[in-house]
């Protein structure tokens, strides 16, 4: 029987290069996003079954109705990969606006956290099952104007690595992929559509591209049972880490 696999904020990027990948595998698709017209074309594009649901992650009711309504063909779900998410704004922390914090926090976290709750008791039902969630590399490294979007993003690491802790002994895996500089859109929604500020972020740079990140996705999807890869951490060839940053009299 094929596998499935749930993928959110498969209408673009990371998402949408895992979704043709499973395919590319074999595996059946469930994916979702805001975008219907999006899903609905990669559904036509891709070469094994795919279900589309036209969904906002924060909105908690939304997301148990479509885990409810996911058709008796596409269950049990093998695996759920929470990868919606973005960042607003570089702004420092005093001159941030708090909404960008809220649907930040209301996305990266609580979404995370409603696709996560309404799926697991299926999976320990079917005793079997693995979350793989997308971190970041600024979960695990400061820098200026990554504030809440960093700190979401620890906030992914620890709770996936708590997920461990909760499901060990009942076969579900759960693992954070935590990428560097990767060329999407995350930029063009970062800047709010100001293109020129997204483009300068890979201008002269080769970042990751979302196959990259697709890859390691599939790669820790498909390790045999008795292996769980806890935490991916991934950056471009050409990132790095800089000096602390000291301020001199
Ligand atoms: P993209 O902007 O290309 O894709 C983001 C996806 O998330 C889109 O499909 C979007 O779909 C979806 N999404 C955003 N908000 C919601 C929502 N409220 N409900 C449902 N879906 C939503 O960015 P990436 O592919 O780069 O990012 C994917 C993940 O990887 C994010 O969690 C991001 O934080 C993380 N990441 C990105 C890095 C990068 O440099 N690119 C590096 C490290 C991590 P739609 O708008 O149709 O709803
Ligand atoms: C995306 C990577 O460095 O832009 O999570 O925060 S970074």
């Amino acid at each position: 029987m094929a596998k499935t696999v749930f993928i959110t904020g498969a209408t673009s990027g990371f998402g949408e290069a895992a979704a043709r990948r499973f395919a590319a595998e074999g595996w059946q698709t469930i994916i979702a996003g805001r975008r219907a017209e999006r899903l609905e074309k990669l559904k036509g594009e891709l070469p094994t079954p795919s279900h589309t649901i036209t969904l906002d992650v924060q909105d908690k009711a939304a997301v148990d109705a479509a885990v409810a309504g996911i058709p008796d063909s596409f269950k049990p779900v093998d695996v759920l990969v929470n990868n919606a998410g973005l960042a607003l704004g570089l702004e420092g922390a005093d001159e941030v606006a708090i909404e960008d914090w809220e649907t930040m926090i209301d996305t990266n976290i609580k979404g995370l956290l409603y696709c996560t709750r309404a799926l697991l008791p299926h999976m320990v039902s079917a005793g079997s099952g693995h979350v793989i969630n997308l971190g970041s590399v600024a979960g695990n490294w400061p820098y200026p104007g990554g504030n809440v979007y960093g700190a979401t993003k620890a906030f992914v690491k620890q709770f996936t690595l708590n997920l461990r802790a909760d499901l060990v002994g009942k076969n579900i895996r759960a693992t954070d992929i935590e990428p560097g500089l990767a060329n999407t859109e995350f930029s063009a929604v970062r800047f709010k559509g100001d293109t020129d500020k997204a483009d300068d972020v890979y201008s002269g740079v080769d970042p990751l591209k979302a196959e990259d990140i697709a890859d390691a996705i599939f790669w820790a999807a498909s390790r045999p049972a008795n292996v769980n890869i806890n935490r991916i951490e991934m950056m471009a060839g050409c990132q790095a880490f800089s000096p602390f940053n000291i301020v001199r009299k």
